[in-house]
């Protein structure tokens, strides 16, 4: 991928909500350019934090992932860039795996929740009080995992 513009601000979120990361650049005294993704494969996961004793957004939060030996983390951020922010939605490739076995999250209040046998291909919601995560869109019929 590249770009002829004189780019300022970049934004990576699933702008078409068909499960992989595009960008919108913004450039100088130019049009903004959109970026479909149309090459990413894989199983994904994307996940919505709704805190409750911490802030509305889960700023701060912490939500590390096991599938199949496979690690990932990602820290709920405001402000990324310049010019720009990214999606608060946190976004997980997980390439063959479609299930994740460990789902942990950290909040900035220190609450701890753990989630087991979640369902790849979903973008889900976490709330900081609740014991199950909610489905917002999915590709595939999925359950609620439930938390611990
Ligand atoms: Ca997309
Ligand atoms: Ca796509």
């Amino acid at each position: 991928m590249d770009s002829l513009g004189d780019g300022r601000g970049m934004a990576k979120a699933d702008f078409d909500r068909d499960g992989d990361v595009d960008l919108i650049i913004t450039n100088y005294k130019d049009r903004a350019h959109y970026y479909v993704n149309k090459v990413a494969k894989g199983h994904w996961l994307q996940i919505r934090l709704r805190g409750r004793q911490s802030n509305r957004d889960g700023v701060g939060s912490i939500i590390r992932i096991r599938a199949r030996g496979d690690r990932q983390m990602r820290v709920i951020s405001a402000g990324d860039g310049y010019a720009s922010q990214f999606s608060r939605v946190a976004h997980f490739g997980l390439g063959k795996n479609e299930v994740i076995e460990e789902l942990e999250v950290l909040w900035p209040s220190g609450k701890k929740q753990i989630f087991e046998g979640v369902l790849a291909d979903q973008m889900i919601e976490i709330d900081e009080d609740a014991t199950k995560a909610r489905v917002i869109m999915a590709r595939q019929t999925a359950s609620s995992p439930s938390g611990r």
